[in-house]
């Protein structure tokens, strides 16, 4: 597995970056606050765990790290590994259990939760939408229904007017990729469709939350609004022309579709070549809701893939393996696709607009006792791109790293341990990994 020597500490350190540069953390609510406390309502995810064969084991949020009880301490470990910012996610269901009904107890807690991140000195950065769809809304169709943004801009203008004043940064919707993509036409994720058409309406559903959101949290006048797109840096498997045109339509539809949308209000074309036909009615009227400004860019990346063409219907693609070390998702340890999709991104999309990285990180088969030397090697080497990509002028202006806490990683249940803190699903106990440590030295120096 590793690719050089592994150390416990990291070589990068914060006097690397210019002043100013965020380091933050992330998680999302579903995946750590434990959804059976404090009135939150179904989800799409709770139906979808309980489907044979979805989710591993069955298992779902409904305790997760019991982060609603335990937040106080998880933000004094923020505060003292000396990280500037705390990525967090709002949960619509936990907001609003059927979608559109308020639940005054699930808006304190975020009230709660922001006004504990100032008060220890951390930025809070809001994502609105981290895949928890309240089942009211997926029973009318969720994302394939043009009805799901304009309730989600509804919902973003309440925690707006409410969180709005206290809040560093805002994005709307995490991972618009999955949302759609993944969820609707790979069929991974709730709701678990394979249908070209669903995902084509989700596609551009989503684009328009994005969209109405920021209208909405603009008219509260909250402030510094982004987005969080994932990207994987797509390598055509061999130089066949099949695999070469498929790692391009790939590429298209996970990492050029949404970014296209949101900066210059158009879908990339040959992507559209395969769509056009399924989307919904006068979508070319929403592309300039779509892409009104926003203040910066978030970009979530984690690996690269192998294309092949499989000469089957529209899109065509598959993956196949890669020879790079890999994690414990298999997923290829590549900071030159990071390097790539990063420079790509600010040349032909973003220019000047501020970025940062709203995810990076790694799944490792942690045990306590035994040292996350990996989580250490994969951290620093993302962040020696970093650090290069902002010497050649790159505006990158902040990294978070995924996550804080191992947590609930959807399909793969709770097996899948990503955080810098370990977490004993059995009495909830936190104990911080040898990354842990190293990261507050890091940033220390
Ligand atoms: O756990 C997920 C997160 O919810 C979204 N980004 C990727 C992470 C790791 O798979």
């Amino acid at each position: 597995m590793p690719s050089r020597d592994l150390r416990d500490t990291f070589s990068i350190r914060r006097s690397d970056f210019p002043d100013g540069f965020l380091f933050a953390v992330a998680t999302s609510a579903y995946q750590i606050e434990g959804h059976a406390h404090g009135g939150a309502g179904p989800t799409h995810w709770d139906s979808f765990a309980k489907q044979p064969g979805k989710v591993d084991r069955g298992e779902d949020g409904a305790l997760a790290c019991d982060h609603y009880h335990r937040w106080a301490e998880d933000l004094d470990l923020i505060a003292q590994a000396g990280l500037d910012a705390y990525r967090f996610s709002t949960s619509w269901a936990r907001i609003m259990p059927d979608g559109k009904t308020l639940n005054p107890e699930g808006l304190d807690f975020y009230d709660r939760l922001v006004d504990g991140m100032l008060e220890r000195g951390i930025k809070p950065m809001a994502t609105l939408y981290h895949w928890e769809l309240p089942q009211a809304l997926a029973d009318k169709g969720g994302w394939t229904s043009r009805e799901i943004p304009q309730r989600f801009a509804e919902f973003s203008r309440v925690v707006g007017a409410r969180l709005g004043d206290r809040l560093y940064s805002t994005a709307p919707v995490n991972e618009p990729w999955c949302v759609a993509w993944l969820s609707h036409y790979e069929g991974y994720h709730a709701p678990g469709l394979a249908n070209l058409g669903a995902a084509a309406r989700a596609m551009h559903h989503v684009a328009l939350a994005h969209g109405l959101s920021i209208e909405a949290l603009r008219s509260e006048d909250v402030p510094n609004l982004g987005a969080a797109c994932n990207m994987e840096y797509a390598l055509p498997a061999t130089d066949r022309d099949a695999d070469v045109a498929a790692a391009e339509i790939y590429d298209g539809i996970y990492n050029r579709w949404f970014v296209g949308a949101m900066t210059k209000g158009e879908y990339p074309e040959d992507v559209l070549d395969g769509l056009s036909d399924l989307m919904p009615d006068r979508w070319q009227d929403d592309m300039k809701v779509i892409s009104q400004p926003i203040d910066w860019m978030g970009i979530n990346y984690y690996t690269c893939k192998r294309i092949i063409g499989t000469g089957k219907a529209w899109p065509a693609y598959g993956t196949v393996d890669g020879p790079l070390p890999k994690t414990d998702m298999g997923w290829e340890v590549c900071p030159e696709g990071f390097d790539w999709l990063l420079r790509r991104t600010a040349r032909e999309y973003t220019g000047d607009l501020p970025l940062f990285i709203t995810e990076n990180g790694m799944a490792n088969g942690d045990k306590p006792g035994r040292d996350d030397l990996e989580r250490i090697d994969y951290l620093d080497r993302h962040l020696e791109v970093a650090r290069d990509l902002v010497a050649d002028g790159v505006p990158l202006r902040g990294y978070t790293i995924w996550s804080l806490l191992d947590n609930y990683e959807w399909t793969l249940g709770y097996d899948k341990r990503f955080g810098l803190i370990h977490v004993d699903f059995a009495d909830f106990a936190r104990t911080p990994k040898a990354s842990y440590y190293a990261l507050a030295r890091a940033l220390a120096e």
